[in-house]
């Protein structure tokens, strides 16, 4: 407590301190009603280092004008793709839970208002904006966590109405799972684990037991038709009666945790949090390389997305050490977020997708390929928090 404010609380009857998150709010009594002084805690070095990080991301990359992110740092114009700025808004999230400042606070609702003026102001209907299932279903997601943080009603408003769309055009009523598109056959990993979060999500705001009977139906369905059961791997995709394929990308592993420890929260069945560790542990054993640096996925072509998976594994795979109590997969995480950040280009502050490599200076680099460290520190576990 700093020593002006001591002092008056000291002077003053009825001082009360508590804590609010990362804050510390004195209420203290003055001319007979109560004022709140609030003054941050001072964050320990790696949230720190995470704040400046993040305040890099958003100086290159974030478009006022637009309220929306670009594409890369060329100044080019070009907007990222409609559903990584849905991940971009849920790191905005993070770093307004993590500081509880302001000027987070007020990104959350730009992003929105950016999102807004873009993209047909939600309307979900609008196939040539929203043209695809997946996109959609990420920003229902992200709708539904800006309400949980703000209480702003219009943000869950969209998410439920974009949820119901989404399920009524996407669910398959008869073999069960979500298709990913209307133009092509198929049910691929990155609509079916991201509708069972924003299911999960829906369920614990409104306590409406048919999202949470949603949740499990597709949970179930992806359990049955993508996850091998042994080793943790989610396949890509299933077309058809064709067993499941594709590649194995971490943002597909991430998903299944996070919709694997958000199910164990909500029903308190342990087998979700078996495959939450199963899949967990895929990553680590088999998809870091030997020293356990995660891989940036994706060509260094600035459209390529890929750079974004590990922004969205960062997102759940916190969910699992913190709400699924696996403290054990923290010094894994530590060591990627001290390896990149001694590779980051100093002068810009800015990391890229390889993180045993230099972020090179004075060259472009995409938001997808910047947004992986930051979005990973930001949701860091505090080391307090750490057990
Ligand atoms: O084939 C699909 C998907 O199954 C696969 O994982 C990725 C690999 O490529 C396409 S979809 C590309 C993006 C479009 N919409 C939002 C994202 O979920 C998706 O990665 O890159």
């Amino acid at each position: 407590m700093k020593k002006s404010l001591l002092f008056l609380s000291l002077l003053l009857s009825g001082t009360l301190v508590f804590s609010q998150g990362e804050q510390t709010v004195d209420k203290i009594k003055m001319n007979g009603s109560d004022v709140s002084i609030s003054h941050r805690h001072a964050l320990p070095d790696l949230q720190k280092n995470a704040i400046e990080a993040y305040d890099s991301f958003n100086k290159y990359l974030f478009d006022p004008r637009r309220k929306l992110y670009s594409r890369d740092t060329d100044q080019s114009g070009k907007l990222a793709a409609i559903w990584t700025q849905a991940i971009y808004w849920d790191m905005a999230m993070n770093a307004y839970k993590l500081t509880k400042e302001r000027r987070y606070r007020q990104l959350i609702e730009d992003i929105y208002q950016g999102g807004s003026a873009e993209y047909d102001h939600y309307n979900w209907e609008n196939h040539e904006e929203w043209f695809i299932w997946d996109d959609m279903m990420w920003w229902i997601i992200s709708l539904a966590r800006a309400y949980e943080v703000t209480g702003e009603q219009k943000y869950l408003d969209h998410s439920m109405k974009g949820f119901r769309h989404v399920w009524e055009g996407s669910y398959d009523p008869d073999e069960g799972g979500m298709d990913w598109w209307w133009k092509q056959e198929g049910k691929t990993a990155c609509i079916n684990y991201p509708t069972v979060i924003a299911a999960v999500t829906l369920f614990r705001i409104t306590q409406d037991s048919v999202y949470l009977e949603k949740a499990k139906k597709i949970y179930d369905w992806a359990f049955t038709n993508l996850f091998n059961q042994s080793e943790g791997k989610v396949a890509d995709h299933k077309v058809g009666k064709n067993p499941a394929s594709g590649q194995t990308h971490v943002y597909n592993q991430g998903t299944c945790i996070g919709a694997a420890v958000m199910l164990f929260q909500a029903t308190g069945e342990d087998h979700y949090l078996h495959d939450a560790v199963l899949a967990a542990n895929y990553v680590k054993d088999k998809m870091c390389r030997a020293d356990g640096i995660i891989p940036g996925e994706g060509d260094d072509n600035p459209d390529n997305e890929q750079g974004i998976y590990t922004a969205i594994f960062a997102q759940y795979m916190v969910r699992l050490i913190e709400d699924g109590n696996k403290p054990e997969y923290i010094p894994w995480l530590k060591n990627n977020i001290e390896t990149a950040w001694s590779k980051r280009d100093t002068a810009r502050c800015l990391t890229w997708k390889h993180y045993t490599e230099k972020c090179p200076s004075g060259k472009p680099v995409s938001s997808y390929d910047a947004s992986g460290l930051p979005a990973l520190m930001l949701v860091f576990p505090a080391e307090n928090n750490q057990k």
